[in-house]
């Protein structure tokens, strides 16, 4: 019976809710709604034959590795493996990146960051670090590939980073854990007086193509947030935000929320580096150590709403806005007030050493759009303009960074964290597009089960309204990415003959195998459609060797051909490398397993592809 009643009730419920979906029909909309979508498919349409205007490179989060998306399309064009190994590209299993790869075999990638000249991408290199296992990476985009990797000592986790100041002199490491300095042993009951957060300064050798410790700062055990380098008049120094300045050790859900007010950390890196230059520093595990509260004059902090994540400086550099996570507002702050209240020595007190700037003698106005919730971070375009992503309230606010004034909203699907604009954290903004990058997809695609993609949906900025024209599902996760013009790219087209780079060999009949001991060493060449390992041999296709010898291949493709790839797997070896062309790899293992094992060309190359194989002969041990 009561279910009965239910059921009438239902089908009113269902009736009304039809009436009212009609009531609101209107077929006019529905014509001009199509009408939208076709000017929006447009939009990002990138006929065949025709190249996307933009790269975006994005974050891959915990998946290590760093997408490549093109836009306006939105399709994933590339992956370069950075902190995880991929068997597609040989990453992790060749020489080179094994060792760059060291012990780890998984990271967190959060902020890629491009290279700057004059504050604005020079399209030379892409920089980015590992929350997992305080690393540091550095891509060369002439090839898209890792150069180096360095673990960074005496941190934990460079979660802010990383980000690069306007002539790339230096790329930063703040962190989201404070650890014990030099990283010993300290109960956690000393948290206050034994754990630091410690900020690393990294160069970049361009020469060498290697990157370096320039020297790090002890400052206090409170978690480092999203930061930003200084541009224009404030382009000696950088600011980033704190959290748990509660200095709570557990619980931090409730524990780290306390405090009506954080701070943003402001620091002068020309002073630190000044600092360190006069010996003003203290040497732990060979770093230089530069502690705030014994060498003063190059950092403060700024007050501002609690528990803040994001601050982002503005493209003509004379301000940096904090988002407040939990409060829901972003406050604007004035670098020119800053500077004013240094020079005077206008502090509102000390905390751990390092001065307080007063809160209201350098904040400028904090800018609180209605019902909007969660700020996280915030870009800029070219016109005065700031986009700031709303993680609760699933939404990009525009507003005016001048005047406070909020001139647009635009919902997202769902829980954006960052957003990145066209060329926008250089001095000047493209203000084409905005990508927000959503946490969660939920109902947007095609589902897969109970956890589904992320997703990035594609802004278009130049109308009156911002409008979303594109949508694309994305592994996790996008953290962040930076948006560049095409056109400042000039990548390799095949990797130049060199006949002096070390172990490689350019013709068939330099191809050879030699023996030292219990070395066999490979001098091979790849082609379209054979492996040559030596030219001497009866079957110059096979490798021979000892159980128990150390085997190295090198392993040149010959190929000097746009897109000629080949790669180089021995069947159940668990080995695998891509030569690309004009390229050497070499890949080192020890035949511990004697036996007979095939081994192929695993990157399709050529119509005889399935026939580029040999064999890996492993003659048992007496
Ligand atoms: Cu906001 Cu790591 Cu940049 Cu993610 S962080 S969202
Ligand atoms: Cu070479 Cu397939």
């Amino acid at each position: 019976m009561k279910k009965w009643i239910a059921g009438i009730l239902g089908l009113a419920a269902g009736a009304l809710v039809s009436i009212l979906i009609f009531a609101d029909f209107n077929p006019k909309e529905e014509v001009a709604d199509q009408a939208n979508v076709a000017t929006n498919a447009q939009k990002v349409y990138v006929p065949f034959g025709q190249k996307d205007e933009y790269y975006l490179f994005a974050s891959g989060g915990h998946s290590g590795q760093m997408f490549i998306y093109g836009v306006p399309s939105m399709r994933h064009i590339r992956t370069i493996p950075v902190f995880s190994p991929d068997s597609a590209t040989g990453w992790g299993y060749d020489k080179h990146s094994k060792a760059l790869m060291g012990k780890y075999s998984w990271g967190d990638l959060h902020h890629p960051a491009l290279s700057e000249t004059e504050g604005d991408y020079d399209g030379k290199y892409l920089f980015a670090t590992d929350v997992a296992n305080n690393r540091a990476a550095v891509m060369d985009l002439k090839t898209f590939s890792v150069s180096d990797i360095l673990e960074v000592p005496n941190i934990g986790g460079p979660h802010c980073a990383a980000f690069v100041t306007p002539n790339t002199e230096y790329l930063f490491l703040p962190t989201r854990f404070a650890v014990p300095l030099g990283r010993e042993y300290a109960s956690l009951d000393e948290f206050s007086t034994k754990y630091k957060g410690v900020m690393s300064a990294v160069t970049f050798n361009e020469e060498k193509k290697k990157l370096e410790i320039a020297y790090q700062v002890a400052l206090p055990p409170w978690s480092y947030d999203l930061s930003d380098a200084g541009k224009k008049i404030s382009k000696d120094w950088a600011v980033m935000t704190t959290y748990n300045t509660e200095e709570s050790t557990t619980e931090m859900e409730i524990n780290a929320s306390q405090a009506d007010r954080d701070y943003i950390v402001l620091f002068n890196w020309r002073e630190l580096e000044k600092m360190v230059a006069d010996g003003q520093f203290d040497e732990l595990n060979g770093i230089k150590m530069v502690d705030p509260e014994k060498h003063k004059g190059a950092i403060y902090l700024v007050p501002t709403a609690k528990s803040p994540h994001g601050v982002d400086v503005t493209p003509d550099g004379t301000r940096f806005v904090a988002s407040g996570k939990l409060a829901p507002a972003m406050t604007v702050f004035s670098f020119e007030k800053a500077f004013k209240a240094i020079n005077e020595k206008k502090f509102a007190g000390e905390r751990n050493g390092i001065p307080v700037l007063d809160y209201k003698s350098v904040m400028e106005r904090e800018v609180n759009p209605e019902n909007a919730l969660g700020p996280l971070h915030s870009q800029f375009d070219d016109k005065g303009f700031a986009y700031t992503t709303m993680f609760i309230s699933s939404e990009i606010v525009k507003w005016n960074v001048a005047t406070g004034e909020t001139v647009d909203r635009v919902p997202v699907q769902y829980s954006p964290g960052h957003a990145a604009s066209a060329e926008g954290d250089t001095v000047s903004p493209d203000g084409k597009y905005i990508i927000a990058l959503n946490k969660i997809a939920k109902d947007t695609y095609l589902p897969v089960g109970p956890s589904h993609p992320e997703s990035m949906q594609l802004i278009d900025l130049t109308g009156k309204k911002m409008e979303i024209i594109q949508s694309a599902p994305v592994d996790p996760e996008p953290h962040y990415a930076q948006m560049i013009k095409a056109d400042k790219l000039s990548p390799l087209v095949v990797y130049p003959k060199d006949e002096k780079r070390p172990n490689s060999v350019w013709t068939q009949k330099d191809a050879r195998i030699t023996r030292n001991g219990n070395t066999v060493e490979v001098h091979g060449v790849a082609l379209r459609s054979k492996f040559i390992f030596d030219s001497n041999a009866k079957r110059k296709d096979v490798i021979s060797v000892k159980e128990g010898d150390k085997v190295v291949i090198h392993l040149t493709n010959i190929d000097l051909d746009q897109d000629i790839t080949h790669g180089f797997g021995i069947n159940s070896y668990n080995l695998n490398m891509e030569v690309q062309p004009g390229q050497t790899q070499t890949i080192e293992f020890i035949a511990d397993k004697a036996g007979t094992y095939p081994l192929y060309c695993t990157n399709f190359c050529s119509a005889l592809h399935q026939e580029m194989n040999g064999y890996l002969l492993v003659e048992p041990k007496a």
